[in-house]
C-alpha cells in the first residue's frame, strides 16, 4: 500500500520558530517517524510539502491518478480558505485524512472552521505531530482489517 503525506503553507518552517504552539520537531522528524511507521507494516509514504495552493491540488490529482491508497493532510491556513482544495478533495476517490498539529477549535474564531473537513475522511487537531502518525496508523489498521 502507497501513503501520501502532504503539508500546506509555511509548514516546512516547523521546528524553527513557535515551539510553545506547533512543538519542536521539524517536517523531516515527522516525516521519518511516518516512514517508520509505514515500514513496519510494509507499506510506503512519500511527504511532500508545499506553500502553492495550485501545487497541492496538482498533488491530490497525481495521488489519485498513480493509484495512492490514502492521503494525510494538514492544509495550514488553506484550511480555512480554500475552496479550491475542497473541490479537489471532493473530486477524488482516494481517502483524505486532515490533520492540524494544534487545536484549532481552541484558537482563533477563523481557524474554527474548515472548508475540507465535510470532503475528507475525519479531522485531527490539537494531538500535536503524533496526530500525523494517528491518521497513518487509522488507515494501515484499517487496511489490516483490525
Ligand atoms: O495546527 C496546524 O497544524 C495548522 O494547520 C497550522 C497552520 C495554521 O494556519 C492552521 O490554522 C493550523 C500554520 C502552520 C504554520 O507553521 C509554522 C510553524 C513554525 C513557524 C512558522 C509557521
Amino acid at each position: 500500500m502507497r501513503y501520501l503525506c502532504l503539508n500546506g503553507p509555511n509548514l516546512n518552517r516547523l521546528g524553527k520558530r513557535e515551539p510553545t504552539i506547533y512543538g519542536s520537531e521539524t517536517l523531516l522528524d515527522i516525516e521519518a517517524k511516518l516512514k517508520n511507521l509505514a515500514a513496519q507494516y510494509n507499506a510506503e509514504i512519500e511527504c511532500k510539502q508545499s506553500n502553492y495552493e495550485g501545487q497541492l491540488i496538482d498533488w491530490i490529482y497525481e495521488a489519485e491518478d498513480s493509484g495512492v491508497n490514502g492521503i494525510i493532510f494538514n492544509p495550514g491556513a488553506y484550511t480555512h480558505t480554500s475552496v479550491a482544495l475542497r473541490d479537489a478533495i471532493a473530486g477524488v476517490e482516494v481517502p483524505v485524512v486532515e490533520v492540524h498539529i494544534s487545536n484549532v477549535h481552541k484558537r482563533e474564531e477563523f481557524r474554527h472552521h474548515s472548508y475540507l473537513a465535510p470532503v475528507c475522511v475525519g479531522q485531527i487537531t490539537g494531538l500535536g505531530t503524533f496526530g500525523y502518525q494517528a491518521a497513518l496508523r487509522m488507515f494501515l489498521e484499517a487496511e489490516r482489517g483490525e
